[in-house]
């Protein structure tokens, strides 16, 4: 069954230029391209994007992160997209959780600098979906 997921290139992502990389390793995933947009966040996108988070003490320093500088966002389509993403991604910290070889794993050193998002359910998927790409 197909589904959608949204994938996020954060500022770090974006800044150490592995835009290539992660878009390389969705399509060898067997996963396609909806939609590809290169956006500078708002801090009112990046507070509802994040909104489950709103309590935690580190989610002024998270807005502030994904609002630095432009991130790419993508809306990812295929056969269980949602999973598929996350476990290309690897655990939310890049050295405890995530595996060498997820794009976490490979790249990222520390939790807030961790690369990427992707969409943790089909549920959240529609809503960072309706909210990152309305005309979709
Ligand atoms: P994920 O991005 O794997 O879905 P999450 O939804 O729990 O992880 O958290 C969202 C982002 O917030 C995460 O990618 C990085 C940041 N974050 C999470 N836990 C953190 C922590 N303890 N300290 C700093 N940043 C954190
Ligand atoms: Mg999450």
């Amino acid at each position: 069954m197909s589904e959608r997921t949204l994938v996020l290139v954060k500022p770090d992502g974006v800044s150490r230029g592995l835009v290539g990389e992660v878009i390389s390793r969705i399509e060898r995933k067997g996963l396609s391209l909806v939609a590809l947009e290169l956006k500078h966040v708002s801090k009112e996108l990046a507070e509802q994007h994040y909104a489950e988070h709103k309590e935690r003490p580190f989610f002024g320093s998270l807005v502030e992160f994904i609002t630095g500088g432009p991130v790419v966002a993508i809306v990812v389509e295929g056969v269980r997209a949602v999973p598929a993403f996350r476990q290309l991604a690897g655990g939310t910290d890049p050295v405890e959780k995530a595996a060498p070889g997820s794009i976490r794993g490979d790249f990222g050193t520390e939790v807030q600098y961790n690369l990427v998002h992707g969409s943790d359910s089909a549920d959240s998927a529609k809503r960072e979906i309706d909210l990152w790409f309305p005309n979709l």
